[in-house]
């Protein structure tokens, strides 16, 4: 049985920021997210990671995403992108400078792909061919980022993997589309499931929905006891994997940033329901509560 994430453990893990620290202390975070489809999830990525510690996050995008983003949140850098011949994120108009400096990847939330079409999926095939196994550092794959995964392995390929560690935040619905088992099956032993394929994949692999499991590839596993239905929404996962790789970029490895960005996002979650409802309360109304948490 996994052990339950507690606020102790988040504590002794997200280290106190050194009076002499800097931007470079906590490192950069390239977000590639976001389509002329979906643009808000780009927005909840970046500023989840901003408001979870990271020195700087650069969000790689389509214009019309960049033009919203920094409109919402100033304190995002840029990086404008070309876009393909589907609205997608052409791989070669991110410079390699760009990808240097970044010390973790966040790849996925909101790029589009089969729910548009084929041609789609294809631009978002190649986008996390191109970017994953060639990154440096390490990297958060999520969202539409997974679902590309998912069609590589179906096409005998291995799962893309970037020098550093590699975070994998499926929910159910894309870790069925990623293992071949149903969402049912999935749920029915969801420890067991994160288990194996953390292994499997060489990931740490966060399963989502209540009582998200995270399992490393070590065999480590925990679940955790916050959040409630009222994340039960589109968004909530995007903030979640800008945390996610915030955490990473200050420093946390793999399997510890996962578990504490999952109890803190659930646990600001808890807070933003008890002030407006599980009814009421949208994904960007937690992030405010993730600051009074930290304070
Ligand atoms: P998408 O259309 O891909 O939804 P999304 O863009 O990924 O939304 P978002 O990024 O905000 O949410 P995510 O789930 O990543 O897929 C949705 C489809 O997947 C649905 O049609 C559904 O059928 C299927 N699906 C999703 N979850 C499922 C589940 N548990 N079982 C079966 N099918 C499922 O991230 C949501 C965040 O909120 C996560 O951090 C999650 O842990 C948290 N959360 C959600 N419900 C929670 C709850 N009841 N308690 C605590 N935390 C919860
Ligand atoms: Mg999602």
């Amino acid at each position: 049985m996994a052990v339950e994430i507690t606020e102790e453990f988040v504590w002794q893990n997200i280290p106190r920021r050194a009076r002499d620290s800097h931007k470079g202390t906590f490192g950069t975070v390239l977000a590639v997210a976001g389509s002329a489809y979906y643009r808000g999830a780009a927005l909840l990525a970046a500023e989840g990671a901003l408001r979870t510690g990271a020195g700087i996050v650069t969000l790689a995008s389509v214009e019309p995403v960049l033009a919203a983003a920094v409109a919402r949140t100033p304190e995002c850098c840029l990086c404008p992108c070309i876009a393909g011949a589907e609205g997608g994120i052409s791989p070669e108009s991110i410079p390699r400078i760009q990808r240097q400096k970044a010390t973790v990847l966040l790849l996925g939330p909101g790029l589009g792909g089969a729910a548009q079409s084929a041609a789609r999926a294809a631009e978002t095939r190649a986008l996390v061919q191109t970017l994953l196994p060639a990154f440096a550092g390490s990297a958060v794959l999520d969202a539409d980022g997974l679902n590309a995964a998912a069609q590589l392995l179906a096409a005998g390929e291995a799962f893309p993997h970037p020098a550093g560690e590699l975070i994998v935040t499926p929910h159910p619905g894309e870790m069925a589309r990623l293992t071949g088992l149903s969402a049912a099956q999935i749920n029915a032993d969801r420890e067991e499931t994160a288990r194996t394929y953390a292994q499997k994949w060489n990931a740490v692999v966060v399963l989502k929905g209540s009582r998200t499991v995270v399992a490393a590839p070590d065999g480590r596993a925990c679940v955790n006891p916050t959040g409630n239905p009222g994340l039960a929404r589109g968004g909530s996962g995007d903030v979640l994997s800008g945390m996610t790789a915030a955490l990473l970029a200050c420093g946390l490895p793999a399997f510890e940033a996962a578990a504490c960005a999952v109890y803190l996002h659930g646990a600001a979650a808890d807070r933003t329901a008890a002030v407006l409802g599980e009814y009421g309360m949208l994904p960007h109304d937690i992030l405010p509560q993730l600051g009074r948490i930290f304070a």
